[in-house]
Order: structure tokens, then C-alpha cells, then sequence
């Protein structure tokens, strides 16, 4: 049994609500380490990256790639970070901040010498550009900059440029894709597991399939876990949300099938939003989906 080693990430850089900076503590204050603790596990919390504030940073911002260079320290810094845990043969468990975190996670992966692949758990399918993002929300692109695609300051963090091979990545859950962004999914031949998808299929046989991808070939699986993935119902907690998402059960269903797998190396759990949160009760979804995902059985 691997130990375990949390890395708090407070960026709310990527996204353009103030609030999703708080995930880390909302995450940690809802029990992350002691329900960890009490599977089994040896868990050590590495406390957070430090991450800029933005009303520190000046206005005068590249209206589509919003703080940039703050993105990129961040990410160069959580890629160090990572790329050293797992080194010490340890698994990193990543809380954001909002999702242009995975942009370091993966980078540092990438860097570990574990080969990987991807589950992009979802509503979103992160594969903006800056010449396709509606928002200049760098949150919107951190897949298609693991996968080579964007600017060369993000794309260039790390070693490689590629993190990962399109083949090995798979994005669940997704019902809110940018027209132009489609087209580089498409293009960049990343198998992509839409919610109608799921509806007609099942979580089940989504994921068995998922899991065969993302481990063909590989040394295991990184999980990006987006909480808006889930339906508002059971995750309001987050920027942007969107409606006729994963349930309750089918969260659980895929997380308990990433534990059976036994392949996980690495996850992040990202854009968990305090301040449009009902008494935390996003951040408790997201530890309970991570209990799941480490084995929590009922029997
Ligand atoms: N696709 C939209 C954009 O690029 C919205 C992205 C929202 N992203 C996240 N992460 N919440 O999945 O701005
Ligand atoms: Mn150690
Ligand atoms: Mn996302
Ligand atoms: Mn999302």
C-alpha cells in the first residue's frame, strides 16, 4: 500500500470567481486525511503551494490567457512538487484551486517516469486554446496543454511536451463542450465519454472501457476529478456549474471501479467553491468520492 502525500494547490487564477482559492481548507476541513487514515492509509498533508493573489497582480491582463504568468509559477511549482512525491515512491493527492492546477500535476507526472494515462471526470472538456477559449479562462484548457496544444510558456512546463498520449486519455462526464474546442477533441483523437453516453451505456461499461484505455500500455491512471462533473444537485459548490450531471451513485460506481482497478497514480480534485457552497457539502461529496476511490467498501 502506497503512502499518501496531499498537496493543497489555493489557485483561483484560472477561473474568473474568486472563492475556488478555498477548496484546499473546505476539502481538508471536511476530513480528507483522517477518512484516508482510517482505510488503512499513511498520509502525510504537505500543506499548500504558494500561489499568488490576484488583486496583487495588475489589471492589465491577456484577455485570453488570464494570469498567465501566475498560472505558470504555480504550475512549475506543483509540477516540482509532484514529480519529487512520486519519485519517493509516494501517490500525490492534489486539492485545487481551480482546474488549470492539473496543467502542473500532470507535468510532473510526466516528469516522474511513471507512464500514465488520463480519466477527465468532467462536465467540461478543458480543451481550449487560447485562439478557441470563449473566456480566457485558463481553467478551460489544462487537457489540451498536457496534450501538447496552447501557448509555448504552458506547454513547455516540465520536460516533455506532450504529458500524456491522446490515446491513453478519456474524458467522463462531459455535457458542455466550446463549438471549436469539439473540434480539437476530435482532432486530437481523445475518446470522449459524453453524458448522453452514460445515460444510454451505464457508468459501468463507460468505465470498464475507460479504465482499458487509460491503462493500456501504461504504468496506471491519473484521475483529474472536476466536482462539476456530478449534478449541481450533489456538488453546487463550484463556478461553473451545469445541469444533468453524473449522480450520487454513478460518482461512487466509478470511483469504487478506479479502486478495483488498483491503478491509480496520482489524482487532483479540483474546483471545489466554498462561497457558492451550502455548508460545505460539495468538499464532503469530494472526500467521500475519494474514499470510494481508495477502496471504501460498505462490507
Ligand atoms: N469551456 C468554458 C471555457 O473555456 C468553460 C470552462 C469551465 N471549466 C471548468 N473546468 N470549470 O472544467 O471558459
Ligand atoms: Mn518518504
Ligand atoms: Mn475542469
Ligand atoms: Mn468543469
Amino acid at each position: 500500500m502506497k503512502e499518501l502525500r496531499i498537496i493543497g494547490v489555493p489557485s483561483d487564477l484560472g477561473q474568473g470567481r474568486r472563492g475556488v482559492d478555498m477548496g484546499p481548507s473546505a476539502i481538508r476541513y471536511a476530513g480528507l486525511s483522517a477518512a484516508l487514515e482510517r482505510l488503512g492509509y499513511k498520509v502525510e498533508d504537505l500543506g499548500n503551494i504558494n500561489v499568488p493573489t490576484p488583486e496583487m497582480k495588475e489589471q492589465n491582463q491577456n484577455a485570453k490567457l488570464r494570469y498567465l504568468h501566475e498560472v505558470t509559477e504555480v504550475a512549475k511549482n506543483l509540477c516540482g512538487m509532484v514529480s519529487q512525491v512520486v519519485r519517493e515512491g509516494h501517490l500525490p493527492i492534489i486539492l485545487g484551486g481551480d482546474h488549470s492546477i492539473a496543467i502542473g500535476s500532470l507535468a510532473g507526472m510526466a516528469q516522474s517516469s511513471t507512464d500514465y494515462g488520463v480519466i477527465w471526470f468532467d462536465a467540461h472538456g478543458d480543451m481550449n486554446t487560447e485562439q478557441t477559449t470563449p473566456s480566457g479562462n485558463i481553467h478551460g484548457m489544462p487537457l489540451a496543454v498536457s496534450l501538447g496544444y496552447g501557448h509555448d510558456q504552458l506547454v513547455t512546463i516540465g520536460d516533455l511536451k506532450q504529458k500524456v498520449k491522446p490515446e491513453n486519455v478519456v474524458l467522463v462526464g462531459i455535457r458542455s463542450i466550446d463549438e471549436d474546442e469539439a473540434r480539437l477533441i476530435r482532432e486530437a483523437g481523445v475518446r470522449c465519454y459524453t453524458m448522453a453516453e452514460i445515460d444510454r451505456r451505464g457508468m459501468a461499461q463507460v468505465m470498464t472501457e475507460a479504465i482499458e484505455i487509460a491503462t493500456n500500455g501504461t504504468d496506471g491512471i491519473h484521475l483529474s476529478l472536476d466536482l462539476d462533473s456530478l449534478d449541481p444537485m450533489f456538488a453546487p459548490g463550484v463556478g461553473t456549474p451545469v445541469y444533468g450531471g453524473v449522480t450520487y451513485r454513478e460518482g461512487h460506481l466509478a470511483m469504487e471501479m478506479l479502486a478495483a482497478s488498483d491503478s491509480l497514480v496520482s489524482v487532483d480534485v479540483v474546483e471545489v467553491n466554498p462561497i457558492l457552497d451550502e455548508h460545505n457539502r460539495t468538499a464532503i461529496m469530494a472526500v467521500e468520492l475519494v474514499e470510494s476511490l481508495f477502496g471504501k467498501t460498505v462490507l
